[in-house]
């Protein structure tokens, strides 16, 4: 039986991701098999998800590696994943991995993971979700951008369309129509004034949020009319950028918790979002409550910087009923196994899964095959580009798996 492949080698280094800035990667070699797999970074962090990078950056996230992880992992058996997550976490020794760098961390794991499934002969999504992984997501893409992934966009940092097509490569492909029209749209509105993309490649305009609202919703009406199919709409507010001084501050005003409350819910509610990610900074768990109970199920209120794809935060956050759904970043939390934990509390509680893009991306598509792994509602992932298509593309060829 086989039950001891032992790690012959692994590698790291830089690569550049699609803001050009660094960030690390990593081969992992068994004896007839190879992983590679290279970690994104994001703009809108969470307080509490791990360090990317030790502070020296990649250059000193590569020199930790090589001097205290490397010879250790070498001969351990990369069959035995949590065993090899556990202890890349007791080699960094710290709680945020801010030695190696969550980055390097979340490269080896899933690389690692990898190379096991291109040994047994088996795609990553079987070999990590097993032999009852049978669903795809729907894309959610991003097609009206702001906050941290622009300059001068809208307050919100995302406002966001997923086509329910009938086959994954449809609802991918029309993700794009809809992105176009958007952008024609926009143009029209502006009259000259230049209309840009930012780092997920979502059109950014001067603009505030209710006019982005007014535009996606007739490009989305447009296109649902014209092609007999449903187009939801969603937003990730990401929040915690733009509270302050316990107030929430848009471009034209300044909202109290209570006023921020009611006007995330009325996004789902009145304006018709059913994606409502992070509508509440992400130390107020009971004020997502509020809003996940005023939503009920009308729509998903989705956890990304309140939780981290961290189990501690996610069991705090079922608790109190904080919402319906989770975000999911492997680089959040660090490696594959922290990451599978925490996707089976939200399973079993209930919730619905969203595995994610960062802003900061690499042409890895390995989030393509967590998404049909852990059988999400969503994959989160930008409409165009080719690092977005990275993944939307890798989901069309498992697709053909399935049909
Ligand atoms: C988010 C992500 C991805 P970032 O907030 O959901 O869209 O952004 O990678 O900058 O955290
Ligand atoms: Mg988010």
């Amino acid at each position: 039986m086989l039950s001891h492949i032992p790690i012959a080698d692994i590698r790291a280094r830089k690569v550049i991701d699609s803001r050009g800035n660094f960030t690390v990667e990593a081969t992992v070699d068994l004896e007839y098999s190879t992983g590679i797999c290279s970690s994104p970074s994001g703009a809108s962090t969470g307080a509490t998800e791990m360090q990317a990078f030790p502070k020296g950056g990649p250059d000193e996230s590569i020199k930790f590696f090589e001097k205290n992880l490397k010879n250790k992992l070498i001969g351990f058996n990369s069959l035995d994943q949590q065993g090899l997550d556990t202890l890349i976490r007791e080699l960094d020794g710290s709680e945020y991995l801010s030695n190696l760098g969550g980055n390097m961390a979340t490269a080896i794991s899933v690389a690692n993971a990898k190379a096991v499934a291109q040994a047994l002969d088996i795609p990553l999504y079987r070999y990590v979700g097993g032999m009852f992984s049978r669903s795809l997501p729907k894309p959610m893409g991003n097609v009206i951008g702001g906050g941290r992934h622009s300059r001068n966009g809208t307050t919100i940092q995302e406002f966001l369309v997923s086509t329910q097509g009938k086959t994954f490569m449809e609802s991918a492909y029309l993700n794009t129509r809809v992105h176009r029209r958007i952008g024609e749209l926009l143009s029209d509105k502006l009259k000259g004034v230049s209309v840009g993309v930012g780092d997920e490649r979502a059109w950014t305009a001067s603009i505030d949020d209710l006019e982005a609202v007014e535009i996606i919703k007739q490009a989305t009406k447009e296109l649902s009319n014209e092609h007999k199919v449903k187009i939801l709409m969603g937003v990730d507010f990401a929040a915690t950028e733009f509270f302050k001084d316990g107030k929430y501050h848009y471009k034209k005003e300044v909202k109290s918790r209570d006023q921020q409350i009611d006007f995330a819910a009325s996004f789902t509610n009145e304006l018709g979002f059913y994606f409502n990610e992070d509508p509440i900074e992400d130390t107020d768990f009971e004020g997502f409550a509020e809003v996940t109970k005023k939503v009920g199920k009308k729509g998903v209120i989705v956890g990304d910087d309140i939780y981290t794809t961290n189990p501690k935060r996610l069991k705090k956050g079922i608790e109190l009923k904080s919402t319906s759904g989770i975000l999911i970043k492997v680089n959040q939390i660090g490696t594959l196994s922290s990451t599978v934990e925490t996707v089976k509390l939200a399973t079993e509680a209930g919730m619905s899964r969203t595995v994610s893009h960062r802003s900061g991306e690499t042409t890895d598509d390995f989030i393509a095959h967590l998404s049909v792994a852990f059988g999400a509602e969503f994959i989160k992932t930008g409409t165009i580009g080719g690092e977005r298509l990275a993944k939307l593309n890798e989901l069309i060829r498992i697709e053909e798996d399935f049909l």
